[in-house]
């Protein structure tokens, strides 16, 4: 299928559009790209902070909900990818987060509905591209960082959505056999190996991070020696 842009101006949420693009019919890459978001979305209803020079884009795919951690997987690989004609430290942190020397520069959220043909996700990116660091909140409860900053100068939003639409499209072609991109995300994941702690719906975990599996759940081996899986959560250093 090919890849169709939409534009658009100011929206709430480009993943509130796509959902929207999907009930009137929209097909599979239909891409949906913001210049601005006033209600930008993490997960956990937390919110995205969304200034002008950042890149907001969503894209539909027809996909069941139980991939949803690893499309979030391949979309983190896909932004890691697209930012290395750059030559910056990037990393991913388990389950959708991509750093650049440990900050914060990118966001995944994976969305899920059911539409009258099917199962439908929507795959959210937010990456903190051309933004001056100080036009994103002060108050973060993780180190950030933007590609403006690290750079040092401006960032080509076109350029970069054209690269990582492309790494995407590359990940998500093995998309059956998931084994290759859960391979790459461990290689590149920085939650691995370490002692974390990890905030969940149900509450607060802490262990070594011994691996993700091909599911997308991380593997916490607990100070008894007993494994356990996580499918969702916010990964912190222990304190
Ligand atoms: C995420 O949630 O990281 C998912 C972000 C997904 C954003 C994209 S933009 C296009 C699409 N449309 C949407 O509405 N959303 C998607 P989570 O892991 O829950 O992280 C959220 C937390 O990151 C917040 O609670 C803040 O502490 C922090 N945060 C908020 N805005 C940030 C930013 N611009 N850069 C870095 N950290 C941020």
């Amino acid at each position: 299928m090919a890849t169709r842009v939409i534009r658009r101006a100011v929206v709430d949420s480009t993943n509130e559009e796509a959902k929207t693009l999907i009930a009137e019919g929209a097909v599979p890459w239909t891409v949906v790209v913001a210049d601005k978001q006033v209600a930008g979305k993490g997960r956990f209803g937390r919110r995205w902070a969304s200034p002008r020079g950042g890149l907001y884009l969503s894209v539909i795919l027809q996909e069941a909900l139980e991939r949803a951690p690893l499309l979030s997987m391949a979309a983190s690989l896909a932004v890691a990818e697209a930012l290395e004609v750059w030559d910056l430290p990037v990393t991913v942190k388990w389950p959708n987060d991509v750093q650049v020397g440990g900050r914060k520069v990118a966001g995944i959220l994976v969305e899920g509905l059911v539409g009258e043909e099917g199962y439908w996700v929507v795959v959210g990116i937010g990456v903190n591209s051309d933004i001056p660091r100080d036009r994103l909140p002060r108050q973060l409860d993780m180190p950030a960082t933007t590609l403006r900053r690290e750079l040092g100068g401006p960032v080509d939003n076109e350029e970069l959505l054209r690269r990582l639409l492309a790494a995407l499209r590359d990940q998500l072609r093995d998309f059956r056999d998931p084994s290759k991109i859960v391979q790459a995300y461990r290689d590149r994941c920085t939650s691995l190996g370490r002692d974390v702690v990890v905030q969940t719906r149900e509450g607060v975990l802490q262990g070594r991070a011994v691996t993700i599996r091909e599911s997308g759940a991380l593997v916490l081996r607990r100070p008894s020696g007993e494994e356990v899986e996580v499918t969702d959560g916010t990964v912190r250093e222990p304190a």
